[in-house]
């Protein structure tokens, strides 16, 4: 299963696990910042910065899982966020191919399960607070309400 990145609504990449994984510059275990969870992660700012080159950052990301599910989340939230890939050296059975882990988020419902798409977003009218929920029922943010909608339409 791969992963489809997007800067704004372009999709610019996709990729396996694996090939994601390995453009990571910082790799640890997911304990270092989620106690009480095992397994490998990498750092996802620095693995945007790394591959972007580019001088500022996204105001926010968007993350999409297989079963619809999505979270948006303002970049000022992600300083410690990871994406666990990988438990006792095999893929992940819970979180296929890739979650997400926002130790400075508002909500564990951020820790998005089974990502197949991420985008990286700037558009400084989409505000400070995060949102999450299935796609078009979703149920926090009503600026992020109006945007997914937008986008879905
Ligand atoms: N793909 C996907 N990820 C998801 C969800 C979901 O329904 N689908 N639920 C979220 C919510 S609301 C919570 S509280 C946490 C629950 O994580 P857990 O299954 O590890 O307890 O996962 C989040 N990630
Ligand atoms: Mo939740």
């Amino acid at each position: 299963m791969n992963i489809h990145i997007f800067e704004n609504e372009t999709e610019v990449l996709v990729l396996s696990v694996e090939q994601l994984q390995k453009m990571a510059p910082h790799h640890f275990t997911i304990n270092e910042r989620v106690p009480g969870i095992e397994g490998r992660a990498f750092d996802l700012a620095t693995w945007y910065e790394s591959w972007s080159k580019k001088s500022t950052n996204p105001t926010h990301i968007k993350v999409e899982a297989v079963d619809e599910f999505q979270a948006m989340i303002p970049w000022d939230e992600l300083d410690s966020a990871a994406i666990l890939y990988e438990q006792n050296e095999k893929p992940l059975k819970k979180g296929f191919p890739i979650r997400l882990y926002v130790p400075d988020g508002s909500s564990d419902c951020l820790n998005v399960k089974s990502i197949v798409k991420i985008f990286f977003i700037r558009d400084q009218s989409l505000g400070n607070e995060s949102s999450f929920g299935f796609k078009n029922t979703l149920d926090v943010s009503d600026l992020g309400k109006q945007y997914l909608k937008k986008k879905s339409e």
